[in-house]
């Protein structure tokens, strides 16, 4: 028997939770269907112990996938919340810039933190944090918090837990042999309780404007290859509006011959986001490369932020990369 991917939750963490009469629950700024649904979730499983909770996010909510949960999310917390002395929960998130502009006014209520991030800096009390990277997304984490309070799945439960979970592996495609057989034991408790992969792969993905397809298709068009294939760089410019287009572009750029990584460099009026994914067995790290741009993220899927022409960043880039080509 080898070890659980998923260790044992620190008992700090758990009495925290169990301690407070209310709770922030908080995810990180741009949010995806990971922070989004592990808010959710997370929004249930303390109402179910009778705790009063407030769901915050500084947005925008840019995916047309989670934009309908918009609604559910404050940009800042009310004083008279905060009067309460909340917990404040933390997910999705591995630095505290992530959470954005919202978390600043959090700064001095106790805080709990949940990520499967690789690279970041702890910025709870010790015992606080419950970082996971092996994990394949953050509901699965806030999922091993619920099995250890002994909260009862419920049917809301399980789909906003299988869709952090579908969303973050690209619909089980970033699931290694390390990593899938516990993970989808765990998974098939949520479809057990009525959860349709099928309807929320099309939920996710359907509905898109035409425009941001075609957006996302003249972005593939000028794609520019380097270092002899191994690296791809597409653009997308702020004109093109703020949709979130990468995914699909992330999809069809990596399954370009010879690839080992992909750069999506998307220009934002707050600076250049730069978006990175590798190839599964690259040898890439593409984490530790963001992690030293001021950013983070996973081994095969990260990103940064940076004050630089796109360029600039591409120029630098090329170089980082040949680097670690040579290693
Ligand atoms: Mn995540």
């Amino acid at each position: 028997m080898t070890a659980s991917i998923f260790p044992p939750v620190d008992p700090r963490l758990l009495s925290a939770l169990r301690e407070k009469d209310a709770a922030v629950i908080i995810a990180h700024r741009n949010p995806d269907g990971d922070a989004v649904f592990s808010s959710l979730a997370m929004r249930e499983i303390l109402q179910t112990l009778g705790k009063e909770c407030l769901l915050l996010n500084e947005g925008e909510f840019l995916r047309s996938d989670i934009k309908a949960y918009e609604k559910e999310f404050l940009r800042s917390a009310p004083q008279s919340f905060l009067d309460k002395d909340p917990l404040v929960v933390v997910l999705d998130c591995s630095t505290p810039d992530r959470p954005g502009e919202p978390f600043k006014a959090l700064r001095s209520l106790k805080t709990v933190c949940i990520d499967h991030h690789s690279a970041g800096e702890p910025f709870t009390e010790e015992g606080l944090s419950y970082i996971v990277p092996l994990s394949p997304s953050t509901t699965l984490l806030v999922d091993q918090v619920r099995r250890e309070l002994e909260v009862e799945l419920t049917p809301a439960m399980a789909e906003y837990l299988y869709i952090g979970f579908a969303t973050d592996t690209g619909f089980f495609h970033f699931l290694s042999e390390k990593t899938a057989p516990e993970s989808l034991r765990r998974v098939s408790d949520f479809t057990a309780m009525g959860v349709s992969p099928y309807d929320i792969y099309d939920t996710m993905h359907d509905g898109r404007a035409l425009k941001d397809i075609k957006d996302a298709a003249s972005i593939i068009l000028s794609a520019r290859p380097a270092l002899d294939g191994a690296v791809i760089f597409a653009r997308q410019a702020l004109d093109m509006g703020e949709e979130r287009l990468s995914d699909g572009i992330y999809a069809t750029l990596l399954e370009t011959e010879g690839v080992k990584a992909v750069v999506f460099l998307k220009e934002r009026k707050d600076g250049l986001e730069i978006g990175f994914r590798s190839k599964h067995r690259s040898g890439i790290d593409v984490g530790a490369l963001a992690a030293t741009l001021g950013g983070g993220g996973h081994i095969h899927a990260a990103g940064a932020t940076v004050q630089m022409s796109p360029e600039e960043a591409e120029r630098m880039l090329e170089k980082r990369f040949s680097e670690l080509l040579d290693q």
